[in-house]
């Protein structure tokens, strides 16, 4: 019988998450070792296949067009270029690429279609393809699935109360929309989110809250500690500590047994000895490369050497679940449906989001 519950309250996790430390730690790794080999950790490449110039608000994203950031645009890559990139990661020991583009949600059309040969284009590579691409409807959902999309990123970023604190532009049940048209096909859910975005400690309880009365919970739930971009709304917070981050991890663990949790944004900031904090906590997939999507992340042959000496091993790709097969767009059972589906625009005002867009606008 399984013994994943959907059922838990936010003073439960609020319990979990406060407990001294050492017992956190030992329920946590007691919890990891009964449902994974806490020896083999999932690697994951991120690829930014469409950069910046988005119309959200989300206060946290360097890719916001209405904020003045550093970071470089560039329209969709080709799938040559894709698929170059995917063989690089696959090389160098990833068995995941996760495609991410600055999009508030998909469109019908020759960009998707593109995003849709890049999938086949992965899959065909033995490797484990995900997406990350906004909101998506069911027939999206579907065409991603019968290309060979193994998982698609969905993050609930914070609790309900908090999203609001953050964005304004799209609602939280928009994104459990979107997760509930992806279950509805046989992609695997990855959801999770951000800490370290001035929320309470509630915040992150109600977080793992949504995540685990999901009902299946997401395979994979990335936990991502704020990277502080200048020029957006969350410049100034200040960098999570690494006893929060070993706290969130061992807690998503006890609450989300069979996921596998990923530290995702903020490993740079990570010391060794703390990254193995996280992987005894439960933590079990990272994302690999010198980049996430616009921001540093550690050298691959970094992360490698840290591998050996934990005596961590990579996982095999489809190791949890089988490979999906690709059907070619000729053969496509879905056609595009061209839907212009009423995502929410609650519109509210964030004074730090209006701050930073004025900002932006004076540089100009
Ligand atoms: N545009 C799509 C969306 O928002 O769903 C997909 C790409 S978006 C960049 C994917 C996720 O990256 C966000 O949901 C958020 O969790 C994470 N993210 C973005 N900027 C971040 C930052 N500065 N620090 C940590 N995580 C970040
Ligand atoms: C996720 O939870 N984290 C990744 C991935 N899913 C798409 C993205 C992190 C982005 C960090 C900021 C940046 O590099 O732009
Ligand atoms: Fe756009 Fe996604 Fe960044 Fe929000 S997180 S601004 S939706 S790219």
């Amino acid at each position: 019988m399984s013994t994943v519950r959907h059922n838990w309250t936010k003073e439960e996790i609020l319990e979990i998450y406060n407990k001294p430390f050492m017992d956190l730690l030992y329920e946590a790794a007691s919890v990891h070792r009964l449902h994974h080999d806490p020896n083999t950790v999932q690697v994951s490449t991120l690829l930014s296949i469409k950069t910046g110039g988005c119309p959200e608000d989300c206060g946290y994203c360097p890719q916001a067009a209405r904020y003045h950031t550093d970071i470089e645009g560039n329209d969709l890559m080709s799938v040559q270029q894709v698929k170059a990139q995917a063989l690089r990661a696959k090389s160098s020991g990833s068995s995941r690429v996760c495609m991410g583009a600055a999009w508030r949600n998909v469109k019908d059309g020759p960009e998707f279609d593109q995003v849709l040969e890049m999938v086949r284009t992965i899959n065909k590579l033995d490797m484990e393809v995900c997406c990350t691409l906004g909101m998506v409807t069911e027939n999206q959902a579907q065409r991603l699935a019968e290309a060979g999309l193994y998982a698609y990123n969905h993050n609930l970023d914070s609790s309900e109360e908090y999203y609001k604190e953050v964005i304004s532009t799209r609602g939280f049940k928009d994104r459990l929309e979107t997760i509930d048209n992806v279950r509805k096909t046989n992609v695997t859910v990855c959801s999770g989110g951000i800490i370290g975005m001035g929320e309470k400690t509630e915040d992150r309880a109600g977080m793992l809250v949504a995540l685990s009365t999901l009902d299946p919970q997401p395979e994979s739930t990335p936990i991502n500690a704020l990277v502080a971009v200048d020029g957006t709304p969350l410049e100034d917070q200040q960098p999570v500590s690494i006893w929060d981050m070993v706290r969130m991890v061992a807690t998503t663990r006890i609450v989300l047994p069979e996921t596998q949790v990923r530290l995702s944004a903020g490993r740079t900031q990570m010391s060794r000895e703390g990254q193995a904090m996280c992987f005894f906590a439960g933590a079990n997939s990272i994302f690999s490369g010198d980049k996430l999507l616009t921001t540093p992340n550690p050298d691959v042959n970094e992360d490698m050497e840290m591998f050996k000496l934990l005596g961590l091993n990579p996982q095999k790709p489809f190791t949890k679940k089988v490979q999906p097969q690709t059907v070619e767009a000729s053969d496509s059972q879905f056609e595009a449906l061209g839907e212009k589906p009423k995502w929410s625009r609650p519109e509210h005002k964030i004074e730090r989001n209006e701050e930073a867009k004025q900002k932006a606008k004076a540089l100009k």
